[in-house]
């Protein structure tokens, strides 16, 4: 074995061995019930797969596909894409990666043979198996204050499961403040359409509550190609004069995800947002304007990866993070972290699952990690001919600062 493979062997089992901090996904604790997705069904019915589907049966209308049980929708799309044909898109292998793992025979067809696995665990049990088969030590979940279920939840004291922490998402608010505002006067708060100077003080009372309710690790947001702070849009008033301040306060991170064109198809649901490249500047203007603000940055055009990096030296309130949606393939991965690594070093936090469904902890994790480490060996493996010396303890000590969460979590 050549010096590179010894060392990309190295780090991967490092890596195996470093336990992650998920700093993105939509994953829940069971305290919130059905809206923790995991198993076989779920999924086979995850929306990468639903419009990788459509792609293989174009003649079936969306609405037939829709009035479908979950059950019916997992059938069809396994029979398509993992029996009919070979699963090799990402999302399809993911499924592959995630049976074998947890120890099934891939080779199995029959769906039902692989339901009964799952049907052996308890949600508790399954979530402790999850996380100890992924190593994954915390999930950051993505946490909405105007959903009613959500609600109930954190009035009765929240997960109380400490390997999941709070996001405070903020989409309804800062995209569609107009149909906000009756959300906003359901919880008490007294909010009108206009965003005067009383109103503004309302909505930051609305974010100092759910802070103080939640702990979120950050704020967060999805932001279309065309988010602009120059346009006297709510959105840009809202973070200006609302968001960005209650962060400060709060010493709060602000996640901005930026480049989402939404329901570009609104028959294909959550499968049919986009991606459109959005305009760098912005970003660059606001790390500028609130440098006492920390911004975790993620971009979803490819074409703004680099930029993204460039401005992340320019302001060191500025941490780009993960290879989002569209972008978690390995070929984007690999290029995204190689420059990352070049262009800012260890400052920066090369991934997020974003996973939706638990089990997708397990295969985007060794996915993900599998990349990782074959960039960090050339990056370690350029150093060592220069004469460096790099000991598995800088290496272990590296991978828990890009990975264990040492860039956000004090
Ligand atoms: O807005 C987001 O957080 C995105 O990640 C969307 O949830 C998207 O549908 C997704 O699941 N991407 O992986
Ligand atoms: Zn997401």
């Amino acid at each position: 074995m050549n010096e590179l493979d010894d060392l990309r062997t190295r780090i991967a089992r490092i890596l195996e061995q470093t336990p992650i901090v998920d700093i993105h996904t939509h994953l829940h604790s069971a305290a919130f019930g059905d809206v923790l997705l995991w198993g076989i069904d779920e999924l086979l019915t995850y929306h990468y797969l639903v419009a990788e589907f459509f792609r293989y049966r174009p003649e079936i209308p969306y609405g037939d596909f829709w009035n479908l049980s979950k059950r019916q929708q997992a059938e069809l799309i396994w029979n398509t894409i993992f029996v009919e044909n070979t699963p090799i898109s990402e999302a399809a292998r993911g499924v592959v990666t995630t049976l074998h793992h947890l120890g099934l025979e891939t080779g199995e067809k029959n769906l039902d043979k692989i339901r009964a696995f799952f049907a052996g665990f308890s949600t508790a049990d399954y979530i402790d198996h999850v996380f100890a088969l992924s190593n994954v030590c915390t999930v950051i979940m993505t946490n909405d204050s105007f959903n009613p279920s959500e609600q109930a939840v954190w009035n009765g004291g929240g997960p109380n499961d400490s390997r999941f922490k709070a996001a405070l998402r903020l989409d309804p608010l800062l995209n569609d403040y107009a149909n906000c505002v009756s959300k906003l006067n359901e919880q008490g708060f007294r909010a009108t359409a206009e965003l005067g100077p009383e109103n503004r003080a309302i909505v930051r009372e609305f974010l100092s509550r759910w802070i103080d309710r939640m702990r979120p690790v950050y704020m967060a947001v999805s932001l279309p190609p065309s988010f602009r702070m120059d346009d006297g849009s709510d959105r840009a008033r809202l973070i200006g004069e609302c968001v960005l301040p209650i962060a400060r306060e709060h010493d709060l991170p602000f996640a901005m995800m930026v480049g989402v064109k939404k329901r570009v198809n609104p028959a294909l649901g959550d499968a049919g947002d986009s991606v459109g490249k959005a305009d760098s500047a912005v970003v660059e203007g606001l790390c500028r304007d609130f440098p006492d603000v920390r911004f975790l940055v993620t971009m979803l055009s490819r074409e703004n990866q680099h930029e993204l990096c460039v401005a992340a030296r320019k302001f060191k309130n500025l941490l780009p993070f993960g290879c989002w949606w569209f972008l978690n393939n390995p070929s984007i991965v690999r290029e995204i972290t190689a420059e990352r690594l070049e262009l800012l070093g260890l400052t920066m936090i090369p991934q997020h699952s974003d996973a939706r469904v638990l089990d997708q902890l397990i295969y985007k994790w060794a996915h993900s990690r599998e990349i990782i480490a074959d960039v960090l060996a050339e990056r370690y493996f350029n150093l060592t001919r220069s004469g460096w010396v790099v000991t598995e303890e800088n290496m272990r000590r590296d991978a828990q600062r890009i990975l264990g969460g040492q860039l956000l979590l004090h």
